[in-house]
Order: structure tokens, then C-alpha cells, then sequence
């Protein structure tokens, strides 16, 4: 891919895209960049369509790699096979907060589930662990809540912290399944990101 080197003077930025004057309008849709890498974007308006000023609804800028879809698990209905106790409920893993965080009960076979309330075209999950990490765990979905689920990536030597798992497909229900702790704790996982 032709890449631009990233420009760092916020100052003093070559435009990215150009369009003429809409009619009022708030949802103007799409405005296709060149394929560039940029730290700061910026919309410059350069003539009004009022006497007011420029209002805007809001203005995103998405990326083709990284991250091409929100998190789709924060704030989903969860479930948990068994929480630790009251302090550490399932929610605590889709809430954002990042110190935060859902404990299973102390054994193997714990899972902890997301309903994304439709399917959606999957690219990756991210787990944040606690100090009791999973030290094999699946991530699993399916689409029914009597379907059988479907193994979308395995980890079987995990060692905690932050972990990056490529998801493929098009799924409603995805599930955080324990196999092996890591620990004599249950598992204690900070943030699921659902991708
Ligand atoms: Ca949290």
C-alpha cells in the first residue's frame, strides 16, 4: 500500500479530500480518503452554507487495518458459567472500565458469554487478563442459543496480560471458554473486546 509519511505538525497538513459545497444535509455520508498513514486529520471549512457557522452531527474517520469495527462487546448482554462473588460480575468484562473486572469460580471449566444482538461480521477479540489469566481458553460463537458452538481461535499456552486473537466469520454469540487456569483462581479478565 502507498503510504504518505506520517505528517506530525498538526499546523500544517495537506488536505486529505476535498468536496464542494453540500446542502444542508447531517448525514453527508462517506468522504473517501487517499490511502494514506496520518496521526492527525483535520476538517477545514473553508465557505458556509449560512450565516451561522459550520454545525456538525459528528465527524469519524475509519481505518481500513487495525481496528475496522468498533467494539462490538461493550456494553452487550453478558453471561457467565459462575462469578467469583458480587464484586466481580460478568458485566465487568464489557463495561469499558479498565480496571474493572469479571472472576469466575476456581475451576477449569468457566466461559463467559456475549450476546452482540444480531450477527456481524467478526475480525478479532482482545482479553485482557488479570493476574489469574486463562492458560488455555477458545473463543467460541455461534448463532442460535440452541446451536452448538464453533471454535473461531484457541490458546493453549497463554502467559496473560493483553491477548490479540484473529476472528473470522459472521456470528450474534461469542464466548470467552476457560480450559486450563493459570492459576488456583478462576479467571479474572479485565476487558473482552469483541472486534
Ligand atoms: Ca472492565
Amino acid at each position: 500500500m502507498a503510504r504518505r509519511p506520517i505528517r506530525q505538525d498538526p499546523q500544517n497538513a495537506e488536505p486529505l479530500t476535498t468536496r464542494p459545497a453540500l446542502p444542508i444535509c447531517p448525514y453527508a455520508g462517506p468522504a473517501p480518503l487517499e490511502d494514506v498513514s496520518a496521526r492527525y486529520v483535520r476538517l477545514l471549512a473553508d465557505r458556509r452554507h449560512t450565516a451561522y457557522g459550520v454545525s456538525l452531527w459528528a465527524l469519524r474517520v475509519f481505518s481500513t487495518e487495525g481496528s475496522p469495527t468498533p467494539d462490538l462487546a461493550h456494553r452487550a448482554a453478558v453471561s457467565s458459567s459462575d462469578d467469583e462473588g458480587d464484586g466481580v460480575p460478568a458485566r465487568n468484562a464489557v463495561d469499558g472500565d479498565p480496571g474493572s473486572r469479571w472472576a469466575s469460580g476456581h475451576t477449569d471449566d468457566q466461559w463467559l458469554a456475549v450476546d452482540l444482538g444480531a450477527e456481524h461480521d467478526l475480525h478479532g477479540a482482545v482479553v485482557r487478563w488479570e493476574d489469574a489469566f486463562g492458560r488455555a481458553y477458545r473463543i467460541e460463537a455461534r448463532n442460535a442459543e440452541d446451536d452448538a458452538w464453533t471454535t473461531l481461535a484457541t490458546e493453549t499456552d497463554g502467559d496473560g496480560g493483553t491477548d490479540r486473537l484473529a476472528l473470522d466469520g459472521s456470528w450474534r454469540y461469542v464466548r470467552l471458554h476457560g480450559v486450563e487456569r493459570a492459576t488456583p483462581y478462576g479467571y479474572s479478565v479485565y476487558d473482552l473486546e469483541i472486534r
